[in-house]
């Protein structure tokens, strides 16, 4: 099942607590504190994963957590920090924050995380608030709460080329020529419900994407046929292929209406680069293929994908556009950061993790906010163990 667009919630894990402990050893009198650091919790990742195509897997999963932090012990053994948590998503995925709207992340490197909610730092145990006029600290931070949100998950997947046109135009039969894909493809409207990826080679080294999309009606701004709400996945799309029938009896009229759908969608896709391509050459007889209208910037092709009549033409086409084009507009912004909130690269998690790490003896503030109250009897020395003093 396609789905491109889902809710889920994250939570990180909260922060262990500080232990307050003292060291307690025959013949080591005043052992003085050893109360170990809370562990941090995890903090839950998005990471792109090539190998997914959809965002099925998080619609029945939708919450994510990470492990919380474990406390620290006595004898100061730091406690064991909570496991990452990971949103693995499909390439293209854009994150949005679900309440307040705000964007977060584009995710379309794989080989990037991206923080979405962040774990909570571990308390410090009792063994770092020592001081000259206290010795026997009986207090220790608490771990830190830590971050959850809600976030609206929205797939606008990654192709070169986006097929626009109207139901029956021979788009999917297209694709399956030109790739290994094998959409489905008959005789009657709107057979393509969701869209499809196909690679394209181009030579012996290089390759493109062509991403086939569902029929578009005029009127499916206002809910025609399937909508517009595809319309997304050509958002990226570095070259719309528009087809139209080569036997349509006003194929000027069908390609405005397309146009405008594409207008209603998005102002800007009406600046993207946009190649007219006739179908269904072999339908056309000899007179006929002189009177097809020019449409469009540049001359339309005109291909049969049953006999594979201008496919190569077109093909060569398409790449050679693409070399022309700036090096990936539709991946900008991907890896910008929102708020600080977007970290990318196992680099960018290893600071977080330092950033978290302990506060060094030097700077070590009392701890106002969190005060573990002391355990009863855990720090008082027991009578007959009184100190032997020099
Ligand atoms: N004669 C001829 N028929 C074609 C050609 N290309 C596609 N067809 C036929 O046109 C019909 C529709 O083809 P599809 O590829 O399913 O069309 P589509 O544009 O993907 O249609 P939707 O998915 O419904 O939007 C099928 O019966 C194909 O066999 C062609 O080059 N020549
Ligand atoms: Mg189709």
């Amino acid at each position: 099942m396609f789905v491109d667009e889902c809710t889920i919630d994250v939570a990180a894990g909260r922060g262990g607590d500080g232990c307050v402990s003292f060291r307690r050893e025959k013949f080591i009198p005043r052992g003085g504190p050893d109360g170990g650091d809370g562990g941090h919790g995890g903090s839950v990742f998005l990471r792109v994963n090539p190998h997914r195509r959809t965002l099925s897997h998080l619609r029945h999963t939708p919450s994510c957590r990470a492990r919380a932090g474990e406390a620290g012990r006595g004898k100061q053994m730091t406690g064991a920090c909570g496991e990452d948590a990971l949103v693995e998503v499909p390439p293209g995925t854009v994150v949005h924050d679900a309440e307040t709207g705000e964007w977060i992340a584009d995710a379309t490197e794989p080989g990037s995380d991206v923080l979405l909610a962040r774990g909570g730092r571990g308390g410090r145990g009792n063994q770092h608030f020592k001081r000259p006029d206290r010795r026997a600290p009986r207090v220790a931070e608490k771990g830190k709460p830590a971050e959850a949100r809600r976030l609206h998950l929205t797939l606008k997947l990654i192709a070169d080329v986006g097929l626009i046109g109207l139901p029956n135009a021979g788009k999917s039969t297209l694709l399956s020529r030109l790739s290994n894909a094998r959409p489905k493809i008959a005789d009657y409207p709107f057979t393509t419900l969701a869209p499809a990826l196909g690679i394209v080679p181009v030579g012996d080294f290089s390759s493109l994407v062509i991403a086939d999309l569902p029929g578009l009606i005029e009127g499916a701004a206002e809910g025609r046929g399937l909508g517009q709400r595809f319309l997304r996945h050509i958002e990226r799309t570095r070259i719309l292929l528009i087809l139209i029938e080569a036997v349509d009896a006003h194929p000027a009229k069908t390609h405005a209406a397309l146009l405008g759908e594409l207008r209603s969608w998005s102002e800007e896709l009406e600046t993207r680069e946009t190649l007219v391509c006739y179908s269904k050459a072999d339908l056309l007889t000899r007179e006929e293929r002189g009177g097809l209208p020019q449409i469009g910037k540049r001359s339309p092709f005109l291909i049969s994908a049953h006999t594979g009549e201008g496919l190569r033409e077109l093909v060569g086409m398409l790449s050679r556009l693409l070399a022309e084009m700036p090096a990936d507009p539709t991946a900008a912004g991907a890896a910008e950061t929102a708020g600080g909130v977007a970290i990318h690269g196992t680099e960018a998690v290893a600071a977080i993790r330092e950033e978290d790490a302990p506060l060094d003896r030097g700077a070590r503030p009392w701890p106002t906010r969190w005060v573990i109250p002391q355990r009863p009897g855990a720090c008082r020395p027991r009578t007959n163990r009184q100190e032997v003093g020099p």
